[in-house]
């Protein structure tokens, strides 16, 4: 008989956590400077339409990225719509199904068809041998996702994009301060989107920004997320600008970034300490040569060695007021439209988004927390098998 997620806990039903302890808690930064900014907006009567915060936010991304240019946007979706827009791309687009499904239905809402690629497992990012056996006359343009933050190919996808004249954009949603070989997520391809969503390791409320060293793009970006004014030659634009009390948010958490990437970092070393030797328990690795923000700590579940499927690892981790993730599961090849569209098997995606549970981290996250969770982690993995047959699972 199946059993409800109380029924579950596995600390004598008292709650490990009396509050929820979340992943993906805001970054929020220093309070006073935010209700600062605020008030100088306020005072300032400048709003939204390119306001003065706007413009500094938008200088920060574009230093932090090592880029020309950055084009705020009220949300990283509507940033990739405006890419893809912009850039005039027809018909299909590559990209992978291990990501959150905003990529794929910000293709799909322009009416271009995503076309899944499988993922190269050691990086969880596009297999490039698979895109370019993917390329096809109707391939209008490659989209790369920085999966957590772990770059993807970057050079063989450009090899590819530049023989067969295509464009390449990459979905940097987790890789704001990440680099591959040294140089930063967000100066590759023909420009790359960052989120500054609620969730993300710098936010500002909602946002995204986009990067990008062609000025000229820059321009014809600028001008298709305020409706197209000001500029003849971009045709119907829309509504996507930041407004200045997500501006202030964005600045404000930015300071904190550098503290929320150390703490991240240190939330992930305690995990992997704690968890290193539990067989069917694995956190994914960072390239130590590489710059990452850690905002993610990702944990791979091996049912066929715990004896414990990720999903009732995720309804154990509930009832003990512990709210983790499955990011990302299902893959987006295996959700609506997609599946009923373009049914695809991609057998290393499928994989990855069986066993992938992203745990609380970030900065309000304490090292007590940590050691309770994985106690938690623990006792399930011990008692993988009973529990499964407890659940009626
Ligand atoms: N590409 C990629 C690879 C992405 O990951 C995303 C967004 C995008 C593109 C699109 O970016 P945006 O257009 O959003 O800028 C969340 C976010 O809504 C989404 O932005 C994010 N990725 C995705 C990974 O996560 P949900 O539906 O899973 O979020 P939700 O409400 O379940 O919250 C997740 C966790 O965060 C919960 O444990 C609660 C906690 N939380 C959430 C919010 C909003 C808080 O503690 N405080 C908060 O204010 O999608």
């Amino acid at each position: 008989m199946k059993r409800g997620v109380h029924d579950l806990a596995l600390f004598g039903g008292d709650a490990a956590f009396l509050q929820p302890l979340y992943m993906g808690r805001p970054n929020t930064g220093d309070r006073k400077r935010l209700l600062d900014r605020l008030e100088w907006a306020l005072d300032n009567r400048w709003l939204t339409n390119g306001g003065p915060l706007v413009r500094e936010f938008e200088q920060r991304i574009a230093d932090l990225a090592g880029v020309r240019n950055c084009v705020a946007t009220c949300n990283a979706t509507a940033g990739l719509q405006l890419l893809l827009r912009e850039a005039e791309v027809t018909g299909e687009v590559i990209m992978p199904s291990m990501t959150f499904v905003a990529t794929a239905h910000a293709v799909r809402w322009l009416g271009l068809r995503p076309v899944f690629c499988d993922i190269d497992p050691d990086t969880g990012c596009l297999d490039p041998k698979l895109v370019e056996a993917a390329v096809t006359p109707r391939t209008g343009a490659i989209l790369g996702v920085h999966l957590w933050g772990r770059p993807s190919r970057v050079d063989e996808l450009a090899a590819i994009a530049a023989e067969h004249g295509l464009k390449l954009f990459y979905d940097a949603a987790h890789a704001l301060g990440c680099t591959s070989r040294q140089r930063r997520l967000g100066s590759f391809g023909d420009a790359e989107v960052f989120s500054f969503h609620a969730t993300k390791v710098v936010n500002s409320f909602e946002g995204g920004g986009i990067v990008t060293d062609d000025d000229t793009r820059a321009e014809r970006l600028r001008a298709l997320h305020n409706f197209g004014l000001g500029h003849d030659g971009v045709g119907a634009g829309i509504n996507a600008k930041m407004s200045e009390a997500a501006a202030a948010m964005g600045l404000t958490s930015l300071e904190a970034f550098a503290d929320a990437v150390a703490s991240n970092r240190a939330n992930y070393e305690l995990y992997r300490q704690e968890l290193s030797g539990l067989p069917g328990v694995r956190l994914i690795d960072y390239d130590p040569a590489e710059r990452n923000n850690y905002h993610y700590v990702i944990a791979l579940i091996d049912a066929g060695v715990t004896g414990l499927h990720r999903d009732l690892l995720l309804t154990l981790l509930r009832a003990e007021n512990v709210v983790a993730q499955p990011y990302f599961s299902p893959g987006c090849h295996q959700r609506e439209p997609y599946r009923t569209e373009h049914p695809v098997s991609l057998p290393h995606t499928e994989h990855l988004a069986e066993q992938v549970i992203a745990l609380p981290t970030g900065p309000a996250v304490s090292r007590e927390d940590i050691r309770r969770v994985c106690d938690i982690i623990r006792v399930a993995a011990a008692h993988g098998p009973r529990i499964t047959a407890q659940a009626g699972a």
